[in-house]
């Protein structure tokens, strides 16, 4: 277990939120500074060199100083805009703009003779590199089936838990050829979050986020070290990483009628103990419409991007996945309204969604895409797509990106349309960010806000390779600031990164290994006001973008997920692409 006085930090953070705290301490390499890091939010990894870079300050000012810790200089000094109320976190600030500080170094914001000083943070070309790795290595430490070494996972080591060569058919998923209690094999792949289960739907839209990942930037992918076990192969390690997952949900396709198992689960939760220690049976459960539909984008996107590699064993996978794709798109057709509800002896995630419009979209896009086939989608569908983020629920959006960055001459009047649809939502959400109070396009917090913060950045992103226009980047860049620090609760949102850290997290492995640190590289869900009472001790504001708790039990602001972490890794190795190359085109 870890200290015990860390369990009550939340609880201090929630009562103490407002409140002036103002013991002394010394901050390393810096002069001795008023601990009231809250009142100025940075983003505390850091910035480029030539980035914006704008701190928020919750006191009433009239100026305030960029502080070089080394020297303890003062290198610039500024005046704060208006202060500017947000509804989401019922408190005001204002903007402090030091976009002019370029020289790499450590730095403080501070006030008043420096008795209100900010979190030490770094200005770089390298400054979300580490972070970026970590955000792909926490997909290999959640690797189901397989030992975590020393190697690779440092003290994070552990054995190998929930081998998956025996998976039990559930009642729910019987076929004439795979009745109920038949024994499959389905080993391999990612847990999806702080639970050992492994979903389709959730993985479907995971996976595609890096291969959408590798099809835009693949130079990058190419240069890029990830330290995991396969890093010695020809491949690269942003695509080792996804074939882990896709490989394993081939392996949730009944090869006898196409149809996927919606989920492989346990019946209940399990405690929280090490992965080997977790062997309750596993079932794969009802074949879904949603999870054959997913299953088929995700296998046609992938059948795209693998067989444009070098590497002959990736274009047979490509055209293996290019079929598993076909047959369940047809099983989806023949089965288009098998709803996903949780039979009555299992209560594991659901992931259930009820409007399937827009994966019936999503899978005939990426399936056209993949069979140069465009008669699978008409103009009138990708008009009737919402302009929402991506997410386990809603498909539209993936659809509208794989159209908009095709190369096919027979998808250009499609693509036309989708650049339009996508680019008008990025204008919007870039025109909400540079009128919100916080600097993000996020007004709404749902479930896991954090990944819709990434996500909505990730849009912005694909604009500014469709457009080139860097307005895009610039808000991109409040949406990083933000998951690093610069957001309401005064937390950096990535584990193991920043000077307020995440300690808790709503994961197995980090609670009961035995080690305070959590896995690191992992993105907190974030706050919401959807579940207020997942800790009956914490009272969590009412305030949806300050309703976060630090706490392990707060499975609906703690958690991580692999469809959180996905986006994490785009954004943060887009922006540190754009820091090599001082453009991302
Ligand atoms: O991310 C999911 C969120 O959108 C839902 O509201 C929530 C409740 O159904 O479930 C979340 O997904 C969880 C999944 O069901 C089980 N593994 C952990 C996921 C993250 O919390």
């Amino acid at each position: 277990m870890k200290n015990p006085l860390l369990l009550l930090l939340p609880l201090i953070f929630i009562l103490c939120f407002n409140c002036v705290a103002s013991a002394s301490r010394e901050i390393s390499g810096a002069q001795t500074v008023s601990d009231t890091p809250d009142r100025i939010l940075v983003n505390q990894v850091g910035y480029h060199p030539h980035s914006d870079k704008i701190a928020l300050i919750r006191v009433k000012t009239a100026k305030f100083e960029v502080i070089d810790v080394n020297s303890g200089k003062v290198v610039f000094t500024g005046k704060p805009g208006p202060f500017k109320y947000w509804d989401q976190s019922g408190d005001s600030v204002c903007a402090a703009d030091f976009s002019a500080v370029t020289i790499p170094g450590k730095y403080q914001i501070c006030l008043k003779d420096n008795s209100v000083c900010s979190y030490v943070f770094e200005i770089g070309r390298d400054v979300y590199t580490d972070v970026a790795k970590a955000s792909l290595k926490a997909f290999y430490l959640n690797r189901s089936g397989i030992e975590i070494t020393k190697e690779f996972g440092g003290k994070w080591a552990r054995p190998a838990g929930h081998p998956d060569t025996e998976v039990i058919v559930h009642a729910s998923a019987s076929s004439e050829k795979r009745p109920e209690g038949t024994i499959i094999s389905s080993a391999g792949g990612w847990y999806d979050a702080g639970d050992y289960n492994k979903y389709i739907v959730n993985s479907g839209i995971s996976t595609y986020t890096l291969l959408l990942f590798c099809q835009m930037y693949p130079e990058f992918c190419k240069n890029f070290n990830g330290n995991i076990p396969e890093s010695n192969n020809a491949i690269p390690d942003v695509m080792d990483e996804l074939l882990v997952n896709l490989r394993w949900m081939l392996t949730m396709q009944d090869p006898d009628d196409g149809g996927v198992y919606h989920k492989l689960t346990n019946k209940k939760f399990c405690d929280f103990v090490m992965p080997d220690k977790a062997t309750d049976p596993r079932y794969v459960v009802l074949k879904s419409t949603a999870a054959s539909l997913d299953f088929t984008a995700t296998m046609a996107m992938a059948s795209r991007v693998l067989t444009q590699s070098d590497s002959k064993e990736l274009v047979f996978l490509g055209k293996t996945c290019l079929e598993a794709a076909q047959k369940s798109y047809a099983w989806a057709n023949a089965n288009p309204a098998v709803y996903f509800k949780n039979p009555t002896d299992i209560s594991t995630g659901a992931y259930d969604d009820m409007e399937l419009s827009d994966e019936f979209f999503w899978a005939a896009t990426e399936l056209g895409l993949a069979k140069n086939d465009m008669m699978l989608i008409s103009q009138k569908e990708i008009q009737a797509q919402k302009t929402r983020v991506p997410s386990w629920d809603y498909s539209g959006m993936t659809g509208i990106i794989s159209l908009s960055l095709s190369d096919l001459p027979k998808a250009t009047n499609h693509k036309t349309e989708a650049q339009k649809i996508l680019l008008d939502y990025a204008d919007m959400l870039v025109a909400v960010s540079e009128n919100s109070a916080y600097k993000v396009s996020l007004d709404f917090f749902k479930w896991g806000s954090n990944s819709d913060v990434v996500n909505q950045a990730l849009i912005k992103l694909v604009a500014y390779k469709v457009s080139g226009d860097e307005k895009y980047l610039a808000s991109v860049q409040g949406d990083v600031d933000y998951i690093l620090g610069r957001n309401a609760t005064g937390y950096c949102f990535v584990t193991g990164f920043g000077s307020r850290q995440v300690m808790n997290i709503h994961h197995r492995p980090s609670g009961s290994d035995g080690i305070t640190d959590p896995y690191p590289g992992f993105l907190a869900g974030g706050p919401n006001t959807v579940v207020l009472n997942d800790c009956p001790e914490i009272n969590r504001s009412t305030f949806p973008a300050k309703s976060y708790a630090d706490a392990e039990c707060s499975y609906s602001t703690n958690e991580v997920a692999i469809n959180w972490n996905a986006p994490l890794f785009f954004v943060l190795s887009a922006m540190d692409l754009h820091s090599q190359n001082d453009k991302i085109k």
